[in-house]
């Protein structure tokens, strides 16, 4: 048996979350097209005959490290890489942009094997584009393997998961068998919670919210949630809220239909706008709304 855990890296919105959600088979992890949509670090479980596959979402690595978030934000994806047995490094296609070359310094001084995934194939136009750069790329690292994928329509994944599992240790299933993430379900409130309010938002207002679950309490078959949506300024309490709760309201009917799915319960959902000036460059903000490595 083999088994050991694989870190998923790279920029913001290379479709690293959707990868981990396609491997494992089940949503474990947000996405929307916004960055700083994974601000946490999550597990994914994909077990096999063959052995455990522990894959590690990450925080996209991004050069800025001006405000507290996205100082934790780089935190937490860097320290992904301590104790993996490999990295799967993903962009977007054929680009490889500066805060690439970020990545693989990164990458490097972590010294475990790298497979360079290629995401985004579906959205090439010519294909003819792939080869040299799989040359071009080879040359700035000596990657464990180069592999195309497409994450989102399931393009080249089961050739990448033969790849990874060839690449991993020797050794005895790390968790049990059934289990597929290390995160409760309140952790999962929260995040569908937020994930349905990224979907729904447009400008600056998403990097400006988090999500905090006050109650999530089991009733036979009854999942009482209560939960707080932080924001920094009145203006943006207001754009969640909508004209006449309309927004707001969106959100919460699409939040509580996913969660009845996931809990396999009903769901009563309360949401709550609430401000708080500057959470998110407030260290200690943070850390009392979960953001704690
Ligand atoms: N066309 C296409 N879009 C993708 C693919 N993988 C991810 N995306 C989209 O890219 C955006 C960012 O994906 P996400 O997984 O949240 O990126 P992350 O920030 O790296 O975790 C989302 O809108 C995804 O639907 C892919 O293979 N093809
Ligand atoms: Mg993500």
């Amino acid at each position: 048996m083999k088994a050991g855990f694989v870190a998923l890296v790279g920029r913001p919105n290379v479709g690293k979350s959707t990868l981990l959600n396609h491997l494992v088979g089940q949503k474990i992890s947000i996405t929307s097209r916004r960055p700083q949509t994974t601000r946490h670090r999550i597990c994914g479980i994909k077990t096999t005959e063959e052995g455990q596959i522990v894959f590690v979402d990450t925080p996209g690595i991004h050069a800025s490290q001006k405000r507290a978030m996205n100082r934790y934000l780089n935190r937490a994806a860097v320290s992904a890489l301590l104790d993996v047995d490999l990295i799967i490094w993903i962009i977007d296609r054929p680009n490889w942009l500066r805060e690439d070359d970020l990545v693989l310094e990164r990458i490097k001084s972590a010294g475990v094997p790298v497979v360079l995934v290629i995401n985004k194939v579906d959205r090439l136009e010519d294909k003819a584009v792939l080869l040299p750069f799989l040359e071009e790329a080879a040359a700035r690292h000596s990657f464990a393997d180069l592999v195309p994928v497409s994450a989102l329509k399931g393009v080249n994944l089961d050739v990448l998961e033969r790849k990874i599992i060839a690449l991993l240790p020797e050794g005895e299933p790390i968790f049990p068998e059934d289990q597929i993430t290390d995160k409760p379900e309140r952790f999962f409130a929260a995040e569908v919670i937020r994930e349905k309010l990224l979907r729904s938002l447009s400008q600056e207002v998403p990097h400006a919210l988090t999500v905090e679950i006050e109650q999530f309490k089991i009733e036979g078959g009854l999942t009482r949630i209560n939960a707080v949506i932080w924001v920094e300024r009145e203006g943006q309490k207001a754009i969640i809220i909508g004209h006449g709760g309309e927004v707001l309201k969106k959100v919460g009917e699409r939040a509580r239909h996913e969660l009845e799915h996931l809990l396999d319960s009903k769901v009563y959902l309360e949401l709550w706008v609430k401000v708080k000036k500057g959470w998110s460059d407030d260290e200690r903000a943070l850390h009392s709304l979960g953001y704690v490595e």
